[in-house]
């Protein structure tokens, strides 16, 4: 086992748009984070992921880079996020950024010359076509609704945006783009920073011809994703950007990457590989996914368990390393998805974050899930801000005739806005975010749920995550040990151990509201038992082989 700092940390995600204001104008900013850092400190957090920062007219709040080495005006200046990795590292904390390279913004300088004309150099930086007729070029979907494909008058020809019609997908298959995207990367690490977290980093390899999808039924466009995830060339921009780029320095690596399956993960981070340390998977993201993510379907625990448990026996023994997470920008609020947000928010919260932070993987905390922040429901489509739900709603509403009410529904499960909504840090006006008005409402619950209250109440979720973060670190078996399962049929428990050399260590997670009896499989022997950490106030002496744990109980043992 070799030790390496990212699988030992505790990564926490900002999104800064939401995350604190220090000047008034209603979005959080770069400033306003470093007068969170001792707060993020104290909870032991070792490594922060941004959310872009970076210049962008914010059709997709960042996500839309017109500049890749200059600072958005409302998040601040670069003499600002200069002083933000000192003041990171004054501390012992890393920071990585976000990589956002399968596309630009239409605004970025390459995209407003790459339009002019046919023979522009920077024509090929993008991925233009003629049409077919006087149809699109293919019939692939946009993820944010619509045809993946925007018509432009000045040369009659396409450009293909798998995302919103403002984010042209560059063109990878061109060695001068790759080249600008690599020195781009060095002049940033060159500047310090510690890794990054590449967005949808498997889409940047289409497949040659770009053909059409098969037809899907009554739509008129359908997803191209085995066109474009995982493509022909994927392996090799990887290996060409860590030999020119990764290899030169001490940092860490995540790659987002909707649709794989830990096989092709292996392909990605096995160490042999030289390729990427870790991915977020979506397989659980999508356990309740139909016919796409706004078709919400029910699902049981065995099917949440079969997911990470196959991710922990496919990617364990070295074949790679896990990201854990539950929650992030794109997602609904962990506890009001995977707990329950009402009668046992504090218990399911602290259960689910007792899951992230003991299995196998670098945990990664979503901001304000360290708080239990929930879920919103806006009455009006009109308090919604993010893209993809606007685009949808439009789309389902307006062209489809769904009825709304039902599209609501949906969006106060799935939106992405859930997570949006701005950080409560107290229960002052606006939860102390900002002394404006904030650029999305604040979630009404921030009298309750804020930050204020929950570092001062010893029994908090954050007080809580602040104990598990310290518990991982001090028993390395949670890091790095191996994963075994138990009761894989259990509909009431996720228990699993872990072992590492002669250490072990036993996780109970009851995932009822109701209390349960636990049984420990009599394949599992020990002389003695240590009590590592509990939601619940116990006796920790009492035997292990059978006992009654409470709606969401949580424990996790050291055995001998
Ligand atoms: O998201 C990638 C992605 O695949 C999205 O479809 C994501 O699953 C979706 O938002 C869930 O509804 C990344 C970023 O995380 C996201 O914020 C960006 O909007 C997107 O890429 C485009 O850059
Ligand atoms: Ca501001």
């Amino acid at each position: 086992m070799e030790r390496k700092w990212w699988k030992e940390g505790t990564v926490y995600q900002i999104y800064p748009r939401s995350f604190a204001d220090s000047n008034g104008d209603g979005i959080g900013d770069i400033p306003g984070i470093i007068t969170k850092l001792d707060y993020l400190k104290n909870l032991g957090i070792d490594i922060i992921w941004l959310s872009p920062v970076y210049k962008s007219p914010n059709d997709d709040n960042g996500y839309d880079i017109s500049d890749y080495q200059d600072i958005m005006d409302e998040f601040g200046t670069m003499a600002d996020w200069d002083n933000l990795l000192a003041e990171l590292h004054a501390r012992g904390m890393k920071l990585i950024m976000d990589l956002v390279v399968n596309h630009s913004s239409d605004e970025h300088r390459w995209f407003v010359e790459s339009r002019k004309s046919k023979d522009n150099p920077y024509r090929d930086y993008y991925i233009w076509r003629a049409g077919e007729g006087d149809r699109e070029p293919n019939n692939w979907e946009s993820i944010f609704s619509g045809s993946a494909w925007q018509h432009d008058e000045l040369t009659d020809e396409y450009f293909l945006h798998l995302f919103s019609k403002k984010q042209p997908d560059l063109n990878w298959e061109n060695p001068k783009v790759r080249d600008e995207i690599y020195n781009m990367m060095t002049w940033w690490l060159d500047k310090g920073v510690d890794g990054f977290r590449m967005d949808v980093i498997n889409m940047i390899s289409k497949v040659e011809g770009l053909p059409s999808a098969p037809a899907q039924e009554g739509r008129k466009y359908a997803g191209g994703g085995d066109y474009f995830m995982n493509g022909p060339r994927i392996h090799e921009y990887m290996r060409e950007m860590n030999e020119k780029v990764l290899s030169k320095y001490d940092i860490m690596t995540v790659g987002e990457t909707p649709g794989v399956t830990p096989e092709q993960a292996i392909d990605y981070v096995n160490e042999d590989r030289h390729e990427l340390h870790m991915l977020f998977q979506f397989e659980l993201m999508d356990v309740d996914s139909g016919h796409g993510k706004w078709d919400i379907i029910p699902y049981k625990l065995t099917d949440l368990k079969r997911i990470l448990s196959k991710w922990q026996y496919g990617l364990g023994h070295g074949k790679g390393w896990n990201s854990l997470y539950m929650n992030n920008h794109d997602q609904p609020r962990m506890v009001s998805r995977f707990g329950n947000d009402e009668t046992y928010r504090l218990q399911s919260a602290k259960m689910l974050g007792t899951l992230l932070h003991t299995q196998q993987g670098t945990p990664y905390v979503y901001q304000g899930e360290e708080l239990g922040m929930t879920n919103v429901k806006f009455d009006s489509i009109d308090q919604y801000k993010d893209i993809e739900t606007l685009n949808m709603y439009h789309e389902k509403v307006h062209e489809q005739g769904v009825d709304p009410a039902h599209v609501m529904l949906t969006i106060y499960i799935k939106g992405r806005d859930n997570a949006r909504t701005p950080m409560q840090w107290d229960d002052s006006a606006n939860a102390g975010f900002t002394t404006g008005t904030p650029w999305i409402e604040v979630n009404p619950n921030y009298t309750e749920i804020n930050a204020k209250q929950a570092v001062s109440d010893p029994n908090s979720i954050y007080n809580y995550y602040k104990r598990l973060i310290r518990t991982r670190k001090d028993n390395l078996v949670l890091v790095y040990g191996e994963f075994d399962e138990l009761l894989a049929d259990s509909e009431t428990f996720y228990a699993y151990t872990r072992t590492l050399d002669n250490e072990r260590a036993l996780v109970v997670l009851n995932f009822t509201a109701q209390d349960q009896t636990f049984t420990l499989p009599s394949e599992i022997t020990y002389t003695g038992f240590e009590l590592l950490i509990s939601n619940y106030d116990l006796d920790a002496t009492q035997d292990i082989r059978t006992f009654t744990t409470r709606p969401y109980e949580a424990r996790v043992y050291r055995l001998v």
